[in-house]
């Protein structure tokens, strides 16, 4: 079946040869975040975007998400050792950094619009939260929705938005391309994947 929703394909190619991008995930619904987090990065990779380049960390739940991004985009999170990468949140045992095994699928075509690049260019927040029986889920697709825009408000850094919000598990699966009964749904992250820069900016002007 057709449909008119999604977002449409910019103009412009972007190079994301030259960015750094962070994402953080929940491990909360295991399977759901790790086919997220994959569509997320095939689609980084796809727009240019290096392995060396593409940090992941995880933390517990989507209501860590918004502190940990905070931390990361500051740059505080990770300090590596003879062992690894050392959790410098507190007990919420961030993960290693992990370049992603997904191949890179795709070459963009001119024009280019050059995005400056940071420490961190951007930061893809990946969550999946499935309703209960009380008002858990309510309250933290609110606080999160709200820190988590806050986090990109105030450090100036963005935050893609990769938090499912689903009310049972068939609608989760379905928004990360695991649905049953031949109805597979679509992959979100690739989504965020591309609304990361070098997608979440464009136009000439920017050049
Ligand atoms: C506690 C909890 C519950 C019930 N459900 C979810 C969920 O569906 N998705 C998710 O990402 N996290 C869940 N959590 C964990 C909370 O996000 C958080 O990790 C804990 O409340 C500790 O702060």
């Amino acid at each position: 079946m057709s449909t008119i929703k999604g977002i449409s394909q910019s103009e412009f190619a972007h190079d994301g040869s030259g960015l750094r991008v962070a994402i953080v995930h929940a491990r909360w619904n295991k399977v759901i975040i790790d086919s997220l987090v994959a569509g997320a990065v095939a689609k980084l990779k796809e727009r240019g975007v290096k392995d060396s380049n593409i940090v992941v960390q995880s933390v517990p739940g989507s209501f860590e998400l918004p502190f940990a991004c905070q931390k990361v985009i500051a740059g505080s999170h990770i300090q590596t050792n003879a062992g690894g990468v050392t959790d410098l949140l507190g007990g919420l045992n961030l993960g290693s950094i992990s370049p992603n095994p997904t191949s890179r699928t795709g070459t963009p075509a001119p024009p280019t619009v050059a995005i400056p690049s940071g420490p961190f260019d951007a930061v893809i927040a990946i969550g999946v939260l499935i309703k209960g029986a009380t008002m858990h889920f309510e309250y933290i697709c609110e606080s999160v929705s709200h820190a988590l825009m806050r986090v990109q408000l105030d450090t100036g850094v963005p935050v893609i938005f990769g938090v499912l919000t689903a009310l049972n598990d068939d609608q989760a699966l379905e928004r990360a391309g695991l649905g049953k009964d031949g109805n597979k749904g679509h992959n979100h992250g690739e989504d965020w994947g591309l609304a990361a820069p070098p997608g979440h900016l464009t136009g000439p002007s920017l050049k």
